[in-house]
């Protein structure tokens, strides 16, 4: 592995190795993208991703990666050649033993992953979501009233963390104690889907307490009837699962539900906060509050990476990969790739959003959709109705993660309307 200085990644766009090549075939691309550079700045570094080639070989951590829209979308596609049971980070199942038992539906593949999945489908149905819409309604005017009051806010404390805090882990049927190990436990989780940096092995050895309070909240006897993790619970009784089975299963709501809409709320809220033309049109036509969340989620890609595992060789990109070979998937910079987008780089709630890979597509792509979008719309539109004006007022300080991208503060302002 080769030595890289901290500060040494340089003001123009991603080195090329002078035209450097892999074996594969593939450009060779010498960046870091699990970096604290990377992490502050990706736009530009993504965008030399994309011109480098349709595939590229990543030497720091010895992987191709794909980051334009065609070849993530193939990639997320053919998933009997790219799967997800050898795990989704860098680490290789087939040579690591994971840091904590396989998901069933994220780390699984056909025909195993049908039969979760089918389950989860069920338990975040639109019809679920009819009968909680109300009540998220609700929680948000709440929220917004109080934050209105105050005036000066965190939008990541007091908001992005607050609001889903405020009806997910309801949703769900857990009890009130232990709530704060929540977020540290999926900060760790989508950390661990990283390379074997600091921040990986930081998440791993402070782990411990968390893992445990999660594991036991999977427990039937520790989830609320009424709520998501007692329906999984009942599709066991069904003969869906096993009931060994529906534990693991509330834990992949537990660690994919909370972290990644409380990302995609502060996404929202800092595109509207820096597209005063955005925010313009969701006041004057609040029924834009499901599309501007949605052009939120493309914008700033919440969930920027997953890796899959070649279960063959094949050639994609005019690269040919070896059978095991990892791939990241750059979802971020699928998400602005202009041969897709026009004006990528604009926050527009008015565009078509349609296509945009960021819950994923294919057999995998986000299960818990519905609830992301029903949280980001009710959200969206109480602000819409409630606020005239977002104004950053202070730092915004970036949260740094493997997987996923937000902020740890955006000191605002909000005035009434
Ligand atoms: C999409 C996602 C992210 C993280 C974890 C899981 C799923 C899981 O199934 O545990």
């Amino acid at each position: 592995m080769m030595e890289r200085q901290q500060g040494s990644v340089p003001a123009a766009p991603a080195t090329l190795l002078a035209g450097a090549v892999h074996v594969s075939g593939a450009p060779v691309v010498d960046v870091d993208p699990f970096s604290t550079e990377f992490f502050e700045d990706p736009h530009r570094i993504h965008e030399a991703l994309r011109e480098a080639g349709p595939v590229v070989w990543l030497p720091r951590w010895s992987v191709h990666a794909v980051a334009r829209y065609e070849e993530v979308r193939a990639v997320l596609h053919d998933p009997a050649t790219f799967c997800s049971g050898r795990g989704v980070g860098l680490s290789d199942f087939a040579k690591e033993k994971p840091w904590r038992p396989q998901s069933l539906i994220l780390e699984a593949d056909p025909p195993a992953h049908g039969r979760t999945r089918a389950v989860l489908n069920r338990v975040l149905s639109p019809a679920v979501m009819k009968t909680l819409r109300e009540r998220f309604q609700a929680a948000a005017h709440r929220l917004v009233d109080a934050l209105v009051a105050r005036g000066e806010i965190d939008a990541v404390a007091d908001l992005a963390e607050a609001f889903p805090l405020s009806v997910f882990p309801d949703a769900v049927g857990l009890r009130e104690e232990g709530r704060e190990h929540l977020l540290p436990y999926a900060g760790l989780a989508f950390n661990a889907f990283g390379p074997p940096n600091e921040l990986r092995q930081r998440a791993l050895d402070t782990a411990a307490p968390h893992v445990a309070w999660v594991m036991e909240q999977c427990r039937r006897e520790n989830l609320k009837p009424g709520g998501f993790g007692a329906a999984i619970h009942e599709a066991a009784d069904a003969g869906a699962i096993t009931h060994d089975e529906a534990p693991l299963l509330v834990r992949s709501l537990l660690t994919a539900g909370l972290d990644t809409t409380v990302n995609g709320i502060g996404a929202a809220i800092y595109c509207l906060a820096r597209f005063p033309e955005a925010w313009a049109a969701l006041r004057a036509d609040p029924g834009l509050a499901r599309a501007a969340f949605e052009e939120a989620v493309r914008f700033e890609s919440p969930v920027q990476t997953f890796f899959r595992t070649t279960t063959q060789a094949v050639e994609i990109g005019g690269a040919r990969l070896d059978e095991g070979s990892k791939v990241l998937m750059f979802l971020g910079a699928a998400n602005r790739d202009p041969r897709r987008w026009d004006e990528p780089d604009r926050y527009d709630p008015t565009r078509s959003t349609v296509g945009h890979v960021g819950f994923g597509s294919g057999i995998h792509m986000c299960v818990g959709q519905l609830l992301g979008r029903l949280e980001g719309e009710v959200m969206l539109s109480a602000l819409a109705a409630k606020v005239g004006s977002i104004t950053i007022t202070g730092p915004v300080v970036r949260r740094y993660n493997n997987t996923l991208r937000g902020l740890e503060r955006l000191p605002v302002t909000l005035t009434a309307a």
